[in-house]
């Protein structure tokens, strides 16, 4: 699959051994999604491994795109289309020789400096945040507003995804900084009807990206 980030929603599991984690995927697999990071930092090797297994075999099928978060062995063991690194995981650029360059690298920037420095170091996409609160604020931090969001949007030329509260209301205003789309957890995969909640997301985020085009 070429190296493009053709996708404006990423969406980001947070299962903690969510049981219904495959249906999930599923299901936002049938409401359109295009990529998936599968970010379940409690598991080790050996199950991370099992799970990118079965859901790299669904996002195949779909030909969607699929991300692992921080293991670059993993991600290079099933093909995944790309690594997503942490602020605490080594580089892009010590990442890219093992990737591979058709492969995606994210990086996940808490700052204007942190994302700058993603950017240097040769990440092909970024999420920033959080913008709003999360329902687990304690773990991200103090919310950096849209006006943070803006100054990276004109700071750095590769795609910014915002994260952290993003919800169908806000995606609007999220857009209008001049984000390439928006990444989350909750909305999609707390939704009680996961399919529909992500069709909805989609059509938002293109009317939104059309309007914020047309001069
Ligand atoms: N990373 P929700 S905020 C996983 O700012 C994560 O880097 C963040 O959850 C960051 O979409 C966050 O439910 C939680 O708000 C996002």
């Amino acid at each position: 699959m070429a190296k493009t980030v053709d996708f404006n929603l990423y969406a980001i599991t947070d299962g903690g051994n969510d049981k219904d984690l495959i249906n999930k995927v599923k299901a936002s697999l049938d409401g359109g999604l295009r990529a998936i990071q599968l970010r379940e930092k409690g598991l080790g090797g050996a199950d991370l491994l099992t799970l990118a297994e079965k859901v790299s075999r669904i996002t195949k099928d779909y030909k969607a795109k699929l991300f692992i978060n921080d293991r670059a062995d993993v991600a290079r063991l099933i093909d995944a289309d790309g690594l997503h690194l942490t602020s605490s995981s080594f580089k892009p650029s010590d990442a890219r020789p093992l990737m591979g360059d058709d492969k995606l690298i994210a990086v996940s920037t808490h700052s204007l400096s942190d994302a700058m420095q993603a950017e240097t170091d040769g990440a092909d996409f970024i999420t920033f945040g959080p913008i709003y609160e999360t329902p687990s604020k304690m773990k991200y931090g103090a919310p950096l507003g849209l006006r943070a969001l803006k100054e990276v949007t004109e700071a750095i030329k590769i795609p910014v995804f915002a994260l952290g509260g993003i919800k169908e209301e806000n995606i609007s205003e999220v857009i209008d900084t001049g984000a390439y789309g928006i990444a989350m957890i909750s909305t999609i995969f707390s939704s009680d009807n996961i399919k529909d909640a992500t069709t909805n997301l989609i059509t938002e985020l293109r009317e939104r990206i059309i309007e914020d085009d047309t001069p």
